[in-house]
């Protein structure tokens, strides 16, 4: 089954909310918030459902800003829907899944991320709309990666 999930980057000022991931996919690695696309939900419903599952927070002004396509070992994995907030209502707290910290924009751990984020998430933090596909081996290695910038109107 081709996966939908989501990604959202709450900015604040010259910071962004990303979350260490404690479990599952991308364990152990820095990442904006987000997860799965339940059956018959809105990606808008549950881009913010995620945010108040995993760090406690209900994100205001929501934008999409982004599709990503993902291959694994040539089969197509899923697509991730990318949104920014520029705020939120609520109180942040650790969960099971994610621990929530601030990073100044120029201080993000690329290295600790997934390896296709520098190629993308540096254009979304700039306002730019993209879209962005990516061929990986094994998860490690990608192999093929192609990146747009979308047209200002869209
Ligand atoms: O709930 P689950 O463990 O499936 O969440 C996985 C999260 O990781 C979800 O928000 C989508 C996101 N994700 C991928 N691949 C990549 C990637 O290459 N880069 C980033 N930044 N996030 C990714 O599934």
């Amino acid at each position: 089954m081709v996966r939908v999930e989501t990604l959202m980057y709450i900015i604040k000022d010259n910071e962004v909310l990303l979350i260490y991931k404690k479990r599952g996919m991308g364990k152990g690695l820095y990442n904006g918030v987000g997860g799965k696309v339940e059956e018959g939900e809105a990606i808008e419903d549950a881009v913010i459902r995620e945010c108040i599952e995993e760090v406690g927070v209900k994100p205001k002004n929501i934008k999409w800003m982004g599709l990503l396509e993902f291959w694994n070992n040539s089969k197509l994995h899923g697509y991730v829907y990318v949104f920014t907030a520029n705020s939120f209502e609520g109180k942040l707290r650790e969960s099971d899944e994610a621990k929530p910290i601030w990073f100044k924009i120029e201080e993000i751990p690329y290295d600790k991320m997934w390896g296709d984020d520098l190629y993308w998430l540096p254009l979304v933090l700039k306002d730019k709309k993209i879209l962005g596909r990516f061929w990986f081996t094994n998860w490690e290695k990608i192999i093929r990666k192609e990146i747009y910038v979308l047209h200002e109107a869209i």
